[in-house]
């Protein structure tokens, strides 16, 4: 663990499923235009329900922040963070209205299911900080690389999705999840070798259920 930081390490090593997480078909349908609009809508009504989940996971990243991190700056982030799901819910209300969805009867599909159990299990006490800011750092970075992809210059993303992109692909959130990397490989620089192994593996559980949250999505 002298040359480069851990992250840098695992995203080389596990590169395939990042861009299959990254560069999803989905996210390809989006950034040239040829997206089916049940399927952009099938998308926001189930992501609404995972980011319902989402916040009180970021939430118990917080507390082991507050309980466990030797940085009191982690907690300064982590909160921005949460504020800026509490837009983020908001938004989601109007897309969905724009759209004609309707949120409230969304049913969550098995993925999303899985996926919510999954973040609800690294919300337990016995899960550490490191493990946590690790997954944070995950589920944040896929969306940030997803979208802005969509932004590029040469892309063709249809005027009525370039918002959508914009929350994720933007230049700050682009910066907050530097931030979040940079956390997560600080912590994991004095990690033991069972924490590092644990944390690797929550990394790829996570790109796994993204991976398999946009094949739900694009039906
Ligand atoms: C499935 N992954 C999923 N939804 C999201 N909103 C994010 C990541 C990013 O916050």
């Amino acid at each position: 663990r002298d040359v480069g930081s851990t992250t840098d390490a695992w995203l080389k090593k596990h590169s395939i499923v990042y861009i299959a997480a990254t560069r999803h078909p989905f996210i390809h349908a989006i950034r040239d235009g040829s997206i089916d609009p049940n399927n952009f809508k099938r998308w926001l009504g189930q992501d609404y329900l995972f980011v319902r989940t989402f916040v009180p996971f970021a939430s118990s990243v917080l507390l082991k922040a507050w309980k466990e991190s030797d940085d009191s700056s982690d907690m300064d982030v982590l909160l921005g963070g949460i504020a800026s799901l509490n837009d983020e819910i908001s938004w989601f209300k109007r897309e969905a209205s724009k759209w004609g969805v309707q949120l409230s009867s969304i049913v969550p599909q098995q993925v999303n299911q899985n996926y919510c159990r999954f973040l609800e299990s690294l919300m337990g006490l016995e899960v550490e900080y490191t493990e946590a800011i690790t997954a944070l750092w995950a589920i944040e970075v896929v969306y940030q690389q997803s979208f802005a992809h969509c932004l590029e210059e040469d892309a063709s993303t249809p005027a009525d999705l370039r918002e959508t992109c914009q929350r994720w692909g933007n230049e700050e959130f682009g910066r907050y999840c530097s931030t979040l990397r940079m956390i997560a490989d600080r912590r994991l620089m004095k990690a033991t070798d069972s924490e590092l192994k644990k944390a690797e593996v929550t990394f790829l559980c996570i790109l796994e259920h993204e991976v398999e949250f946009w094949n739900m999505s694009r039906g």
